[in-house]
């Protein structure tokens, strides 16, 4: 079986881009693969947190991990930093890493850009990614399309390692959703739909009430001419809700638009009102139950443990290659 490795930052609360672009794949991917998904609490702290919020943070992704379906029993659930290879892996990978190649990440530049002191967390975060996945050699790393040039990044320090050092890494595949890889934010369909950003009509997060999705839907920015196609290009905010109708229902935007007689984009956000808190209904009943229960810390213990099984040999293999300890 091929193994599986994904994360996700416990920022804030998980929206439909998460969900559609990475979480969605991590539920499919279980049933034929070796999964391990993890809350990349050490990613967080590139920008600073409020540790209790953090604390509170790590425990809602965990218990919306098993409320979307991911199974405890079949797939690894851990918090990055109760395993201790992935920050050491992450020094030896910043050793064999560049930081021309670092500064030219377009998140870095995005996020960087306009700040006259920038953390060393936000130029070297893609590095300590690359020590994720490759600490687990991991085959398949399901991601959005905004991971794409990390995980080339990754696929290059593995590969530079081994052709220095000897055979030390497995390189991996990315793998990425066709409709749900690139969610756009609802008010403004050129930019990625994002947990940070100000105003909470940008996104649906999954445990959003009724009347907020309706609000935040029946509100997104389309545009003047009033005809329903798919059109990215020239029709951002209609093809964006378009390709999340399309992404939640498993249905192609051809199919979608066959079998409808909307008169206007109002039907059209109706009905994808309709369709998301459908999808969502079922995940918010789960979350509720499992984020207060006990059961969820031991599933991340039980999770760790697993994981740093998994782990150690490749740290050793690793120390083993580099001469590093005795
Ligand atoms: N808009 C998106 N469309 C599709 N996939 C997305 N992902 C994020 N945004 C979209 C994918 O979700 C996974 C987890 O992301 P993350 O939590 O590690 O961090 P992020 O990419 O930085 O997510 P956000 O929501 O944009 O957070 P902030 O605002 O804190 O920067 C990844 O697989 C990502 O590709």
């Amino acid at each position: 079986m091929k193994r599986v490795f994904s994360g996700v930052q416990p920022t804030g609360n998980i929206h439909l881009g998460n969900y559609l672009g990475a979480l969605k794949q991590f539920v499919e991917l279980q049933n034929d693969h070796e999964c391990i998904y993890c809350i990349v609490d050490e990613h967080a702290i590139t920008v600073p947190q409020d540790p209790k919020e953090l604390r509170k943070h790590i425990l809602d992704v965990a218990a919306l991990y098993i409320a979307i379906g991911i199974d405890p029993k079949k797939s690894i659930i851990f918090v990055q930093s109760q395993v201790s290879g992935h920050a050491e892996l992450g020094w030896v990978l910043c050793c064999n890493s560049y930081t021309g190649e670092l500064s030219r990440m377009t998140q870095f530049k995005a996020k960087s850009g306009g700040k006259e002191s920038v953390g060393t967390g936000l130029l070297t975060y893609p590095v300590l990614m690359a020590a994720d996945i490759l600490l687990y050699d991991t085959d398949v790393v399901p991601v959005g399309n905004d991971q794409k040039q990390h995980i080339e990044l990754t696929r290059d320090i593995a590969i530079r390692v081994n052709n220095k050092y000897g055979k030390t890494f497995v390189v991996p595949d990315g793998r990425f959703m066709k409709a749900g890889a690139r969610i756009m934010a609802l008010d403004d369909p050129e930019t990625k739909m994002s947990k940070s950003a100000e105003n909470i009509h940008s996104r649906i997060s999954l445990l959003d009430e009724d009347s907020k999705i309706k609000k935040s839907i029946m509100r997104a920015t389309t545009d003047s001419d009033g005809e329903i196609r798919f059109d990215p290009v020239n029709k951002p905010g209609v093809s964006n809700l378009l390709n999340i109708y399309s992404a939640l229902t498993g249905k192609s935007v051809d199919e979608i638009l066959a079998g409808q007689n909307w008169r206007g984009y109002g039907d059209l956000k109706k009905e994808l009102v309709a369709v998301t808190q459908e999808a969502l209904a079922p995940i918010k009943q789960n979350y509720e139950e499992i984020r207060e229960s006990e059961e969820l810390i031991r599933i991340l213990k039980d999770g760790a443990e697993r994981a740093n099984a998994i782990a150690e040999p490749v740290m050793k293999r690793v120390r083993d290659k580099f001469g590093l300890g005795l």
